[in-house]
């Protein structure tokens, strides 16, 4: 009986050893795994912005929110989000419908002045270009 005892509760502590080995060899596994994203966030980081003329749509913002451009420039929209959004001109003169993620839209500025614009899904979202 106690011989039957001691190797049950051997076995109960071998099977908690075993989990508790599975459980930090799995948290070690993740942590690299979060090492080795944050190396390449970090090589990523000098290209991971909107280059010249360009507005991405990230984070539920157009970033930059504020662009300025000289008349006769063409400024494309990237979506960077994983959900649809648009690019929808105040005052009608330009909207780019549903761009799905990683979906463009380009518009060409003839004349100079401030048009703002809004995501027609996500109204708080807001930005403008400024044309000189
Ligand atoms: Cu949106």
């Amino acid at each position: 009986m106690k011989k039957h005892m001691g190797s049950r509760s051997r076995f109960l502590l071998l099977a908690f050893l075993l989990v508790l080995i599975i459980s930090i060899s799995d948290s070690c596994s993740k942590s690299s795994m979060a090492n080795m994203y944050g190396t390449n966030n970090s090589g990523n980081n000098a290209s991971a912005t909107p280059g010249a003329n360009e507005v991405w749509i990230q984070g539920m913002a157009f970033s930059p929110s504020t662009i300025k451009v000289s008349a006769g420039t063409t400024i494309t929209w990237t979506n960077k989000d994983g959900i649809t959004h648009t690019v929808t001109s105040n005052t009608s003169l330009f909207d780019s419908g549903n761009i799905g993620s990683g979906g463009t839209f380009s518009y060409t500025f003839a004349t100079a002045g401030t048009y703002t614009y809004h995501c027609a899904i996500h109204p708080g979202m807001i930005a403008n270009v400024t044309v000189n």
